[in-house]
């Protein structure tokens, strides 16, 4: 694809996945030479430093005495509106339905009364539809913007499926994957953490999410404490989110806590994925699993439930195992029959790093480009 294009991404900042991927998808666009612009409330949390052709647009809510909660939705669709009209932009891409769909509906609609028509691309991350777009106080909003947008696309084919049976869905849904950047995420040699966090030797077990109740970070507790009792190991916990006090509570509960740390938020993870021996996600609910890829890119195997697109990711028996949602008594099992077992260890290890290679940026990155050429072509839209 030679010719460039200037891309309006709208995102979460947080530390959430689609937030990341957002960041790193306008990243790598913008570093093969496409103009990105970054529109939402705060600088995304891996957006770092000076990248050329990235542009940051914060959307600023006024406050008003009248205003019980600042409309946010007015204010990123005048700030759309703004930046389109005066960047020239192409597209827009906006990651996550709940608002930002439906907020680029409205400023679609505003500027094509000015007689500019700017396509929308909606990605689906996963949350967006499984917990939170089919609650009635969204349903109806979510269902009509993935109809109007231009382009949809869903981070696993489950993801497509789920919204399918969900919604009443005419438009044509797109799977394009998570992807992983290798020039970040790969085993690095860091002895002297694991020294620090091991220092007998103990198995490094990890996980890492946003503690929600959706990511079951109890059931990691849970399975750690049976296998505690059968290896010398310790567990990382990374991340923060709502359902810390509880962890915290149960690690003191189970007399756990010298062997668990809980190390917040933190923004090299490839560092201490680095010195894991086992990542664990048991969540109720997981379109793709990003955290999962992460791990296995840096040679980490995967003890997870097979919820949702989870199975798309991590391979039964060859880069980790598959178990029922909740069935804590297997991931122990599982957990503990690997951790024993070097030469299988290592072989799951190769088998992570081979799976992840699989979903490089540099294979995903052009089948998002040639997506934005499709829509744009469908709809008439000349660049440049
Ligand atoms: O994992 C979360 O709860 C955060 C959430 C988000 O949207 O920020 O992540 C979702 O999007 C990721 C990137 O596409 C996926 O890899 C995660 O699996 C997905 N999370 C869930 O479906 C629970």
């Amino acid at each position: 694809m030679d010719q460039k294009l200037k891309i309006g991404i709208v995102c979460y900042p947080t530390y959430g996945g689609s937030g990341v991927v957002a960041t790193e998808l306008g990243i790598a666009l913008a570093n093969k030479g496409h103009e990105v612009h970054f529109i939402t409330y705060r600088r995304p949390a891996r957006l770092h430093g000076f990248h050329e052709n990235v542009y940051f647009h914060e959307v600023a809510s006024m406050e008003y005495p009248l205003f019980e909660y600042a409309p946010y939705e007015t204010a990123l669709a005048s700030k759309l509106v703004d930046v389109v009209k005066y960047e020239k932009l192409d597209l827009l891409h906006v990651h996550y339905a709940i608002p930002h769909a439906a907020v680029a509906y409205m400023a679609r609609q505003i500027l094509q009364s000015q007689g500019k028509y700017i396509p929308i691309i909606t990605t689906l991350h996963g949350t967006d539809i499984s917990l939170v777009g089919t609650d009635s106080s969204f349903s109806p909003v979510v269902e009509f913007s993935i109809n109007n947008s231009d382009g949809v696309t869903a981070v696993s084919k489950q993801l497509k499926e789920m919204t399918l049976s969900s919604f009443n869905i005419t438009n044509d849904i797109r799977v394009i994957y998570n992807f992983i950047d290798f020039s970040r995420f790969k085993k690095a040699n860091k002895d002297h953490f694991r020294k620090a966090i091991a220092p007998e030797g103990e198995k490094i077990i990890i996980h890492t999410s946003n503690f929600r109740k959706v990511k079951r970070v109890d059931d990691v507790i849970f399975i750690f404490k049976e296998v505690i009792k059968e290896i010398p190991a310790k567990l990382l916990l990374i991340g923060d989110g709502p359902e810390r006090p509880h962890l915290e509570d149960l690690c003191r509960k189970f007399n756990l806590c010298d062997h668990i740390r809980f190390l917040g938020k933190q923004d090299a993870i490839e560092e201490l994925l680095s010195i894991a021996d086992l990542f664990i996600l048991p969540s109720e609910n997981e379109s793709f699993g990003l955290a999962a890829l992460e791990a296995m890119a840096c040679e980490v195997p995967v003890i997870s439930s097979n919820a949702g697109g989870i199975p798309e990711v991590n391979i039964e028996g060859k880069t980790g195992y598959l178990c029922e949602i909740g069935d804590v008594a297997t991931m122990a099992e599982r957990t503990i029959s690997l951790l024993k077992d070097e030469a299988k260890l290592q072989e799951f290890r190769k088998n992570a790093l081979a799976r992840a290679e699989e979903f490089k940026i540099e294979y995903i990155l052009p089948v998002y480009e040639d997506y934005y050429r499709e829509v744009l072509a469908n709809h008439g839209v000349k660049v440049g």
